[in-house]
């Protein structure tokens, strides 16, 4: 097995040379799948893994504007269309200083797995720039927002591709780009999801991410008869899906103790309730300020530049960024007691992290399916703009219950080995693939 991956991989380090993001996430596949394809001959033949790890297309552009100084800044901004074989592109923007080549296109290609898995007919593609937000006006992010869209509304279209939010994208990003798009097209339509919902958006789509990354939880749960009262949960990152996370574990009756951002974590031993929770929704989605600003509000401990994986917990959540967790936090973790990890953000863990889960055999969720919920909302929001129509809080909410349902279900059927463990990464590799190899098989080489 191993042998197959290193020849496969040579061969793609050859093709893709310092990306190394993009390699992670490559060799994660090409792991479960190798061994797959041996017993799928017409996989191999038709080199359907080769072909879909090649973007279909990528677009790199200069993104100009000028700052409230009057001055002028340049970023760089992407998209990524990886692949098409089961519906138009899909997936988010990042605006963050981080953002490069080889992050978009590993998160690209999570993506066609994640939308496959979802069973929606959703494509794959990310996009974004290296543009931070931090710091800017209103207006500054408006005038790069706008500049962005006036490139990128040549590629993208509610048929085409579809964007929305992710790092650095949230609603007020989506606002500027959909006005931006709509003035240029002249055309009211559903180019991108997570829109306000008083003008085409989803009810539910903010929370959807957080919701579903619980919900895979509680159906693995499930299967050990067990819930979440009175778990110890531990929470990376405090925006969009951390946010989302925390209050549906607090609403389930587990205790929050740690929330983060880039800077450092909080550690509340009483509990973050919904009313402190309220308190960092609005710090972050408002004020725009710092999560230390939560300790000095509620008198809890802050740990500077440190990770929240030493606190002692049930269940983790890594919803801040990729590689925010490796193997010594995976030991730490486990030797504090953690028997459940789930992933809100994309590729959170390290490939040693994941083998030390894996090994370990705790209940390991791959954000790919675990988080899934988010694209899976975007899903029922493009169907709305289709319809013209808007549905209610809880159609979607049930909608986006039985969606995770069947993915957890997915990964079961594949996932399944000795003594009844469930190799979760394996299981959503495998059945994302499935679905859009067959695509690809049967739509000839292109
Ligand atoms: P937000 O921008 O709303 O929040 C990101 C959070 O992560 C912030 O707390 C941020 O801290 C922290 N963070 C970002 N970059 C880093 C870094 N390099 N090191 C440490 N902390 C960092 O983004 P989202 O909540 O939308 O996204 C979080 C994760 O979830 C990402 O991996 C994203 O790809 C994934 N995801 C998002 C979905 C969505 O619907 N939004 C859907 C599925 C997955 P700070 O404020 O200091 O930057
Ligand atoms: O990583 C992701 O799935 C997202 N950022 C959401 C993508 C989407 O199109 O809703």
């Amino acid at each position: 097995m191993e042998l197959l991956v290193d020849s496969f991989m040579k061969e793609v380090e050859v093709r893709n040379p310092h990306e190394e993001e993009f390699l992670q996430s490559v060799s994660e596949i090409a792991e479960s799948i190798l061994l797959y394809m041996e017993d799928h001959p017409q996989y191999k033949k038709y080199k359907v893994l080769e072909r879909m790890i090649e973007p279909e297309r990528v677009i790199m552009f200069r993104v100009p504007w000028v700052n409230d100084h009057g001055e002028i800044e340049v970023n760089r901004g992407y998209r990524v269309q990886m692949n098409s074989a089961i519906g138009p592109y899909k997936g988010g923007l990042r605006f963050h200083p981080s953002v490069n080549l080889s992050v978009l296109k590993f998160l690209a290609f999570e993506q066609i797995f994640k939308n496959s898995l979802t069973g929606l007919p959703m494509g794959g593609g990310k996009g974004g720039a290296d543009f931070d937000p931090k710091g800017k006006s209103d207006l500054e992010v408006m005038r790069f927002c706008q500049s962005y869209m006036t490139e990128l509304f040549k590629h993208v279209g509610p048929n085409m591709d579809i964007p929305a939010g992710d790092i650095g994208v949230g609603a007020r990003e989506i606002g500027y780009l959909f006005g931006q798009y709509k003035r240029i097209k002249g055309e009211f339509t559903g180019v991108l999801t997570g829109k306000g919902h008083e003008w085409g958006g989803s009810l539910i789509r903010p929370e959807a991410t957080g919701y579903g990354v619980v919900y895979f939880v509680q159906e693995m749960l499930k299967m050990r008869n067990d819930n979440l009262k009175g778990k110890r949960v531990i929470i990376s990152g405090s925006g969009n899906v951390a946010q989302f996370t925390a209050e549906k574990c607090i609403a389930e009756g587990a205790k929050v103790l740690t929330m983060s951002d880039s800077k450092g974590f909080v550690y509340d031993a009483n509990g973050i309730d919904s009313h402190k929770l309220a308190y960092i929704m609005h710090l972050k989605n408002v004020k725009r300020g710092r999560i230390k600003e939560y300790a000095e509000e509620f008198g809890c401990e802050y740990f500077p530049n440190e990770k929240p994986w030493s606190i002692p917990c049930d269940i983790a959540f890594p919803n801040a960024t990729q590689n925010e967790l490796d193997h010594q936090d995976a030991l730490t973790l486990i030797s504090n007691g953690c028997f459940c990890v789930a992933e809100g953000a994309n590729m959170p863990s390290t490939r040693a992290a994941i083998h030390h889960f894996e090994s370990s055999k705790i209940l390991y969720a791959p954000g790919k399916a675990a988080n899934a919920g988010g694209v899976a909302v975007s899903g029922l929001e493009m169907s709305q703009n289709s319809l013209r129509y808007s549905w209610s809080r809880e159609k979607i909410d049930r909608k986006l219950k039985v969606i995770i349902e069947q993915i957890h279900q997915s990964c079961v059927q594949y996932g399944r080995e000795e003594n009844d463990y469930i190799n979760y990464v394996k299981g959503a590799n495998i059945a994302g693939f499935v679905k859009i190899a067959d695509a690809m098989l049967a739509q000839g080489i292109v």
